[in-house]
């Protein structure tokens, strides 16, 4: 057995691939609002809670709006995704993720899964993998998103683990952040430029290397 006892999850764009359909979502408020926004400026919300996301897009474009039109848009934007996330079955589990899972499972690890969207129970019950986590943090479970530690400190918690004893896996530059932060093992998920700081980087889940990670 490793000194690592619990595995904690991202959830879009480590077990599933939901960033398209936020990119959609934003894009469909974007052009009712005659904002710019492309798939390029969508890379800089990877991760990042709604609110901030929405800030971002507000301040390229030199947007001011009140605290009640700020509430507004971002509900429209989510109304959007939800439409979209009708869509999603196992089907979208990312290529290799279940296996991964299932892996560690069977080694007797922990599994989490620490997302900030606020809607991680809503695709959590599309993709039918609740039953394989011993527990879920999400959007509303702390109140400093990623990069801060706080997220996952409160899912090892909950794992009743120690940071040191456990590995996070993130495909956001902020999520890399957030567990190295938190004294955990950080393992990116994506191309360097965008998690090279991560102490494990594999360019997709498929690539992952358990053993790598996992040693005596
Ligand atoms: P919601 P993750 C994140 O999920 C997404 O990567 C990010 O693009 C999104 O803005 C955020 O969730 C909040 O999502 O609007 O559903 O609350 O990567 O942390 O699983
Ligand atoms: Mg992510």
């Amino acid at each position: 057995m490793s000194k690592f006892r619990g595995f904690i999850f991202d959830l879009d764009g480590v077990i599933t691939d939901t960033a398209e359909y936020h990119y959609l979502g934003w894009k469909k408020l974007a052009d009712e609002e005659n904002m710019e926004f492309d798939r390029e400026f969508n890379e800089k919300f990877r991760g990042v809670s709604r609110m901030e996301c929405l800030d971002l897009l507000l301040e390229a474009n030199d947007r001011k709006v009140t605290p009640e039109e700020r509430k507004e848009l971002a509900e429209r934007k989510n109304n959007y995704y939800q439409e979209y996330l009708k869509n999603i079955s196992k089907d979208n589990l990312l290529d290799g993720i279940e296996e991964i899972l299932n892996n560690l499972k069977d080694k007797g690890y922990k599994l989490a899964i620490a997302s900030a969207s606020k809607n991680t129970s809503i695709v959590v019950g599309k993709l039918d993998i609740k039953d394989m986590f011993d527990t879920i943090s999400d959007g509303h479970s702390v109140k400093k998103s990623k990069p801060a530690p706080d997220l996952f400190l409160y899912t090892a918690e909950n794992l009743n683990l120690k940071p040191e004893e456990c590995v996070v896996f993130e495909d956001a530059a902020a999520g890399v952040d957030a567990a190295i932060a938190a004294n955990m093992i950080a393992v990116g998920i994506g191309p360097k430029k965008r998690v090279g700081h991560a102490h494990y980087q594999f360019d997709s889940v498929k690539e992952i290397k358990l053993g790598k990670i996992i040693k005596k």
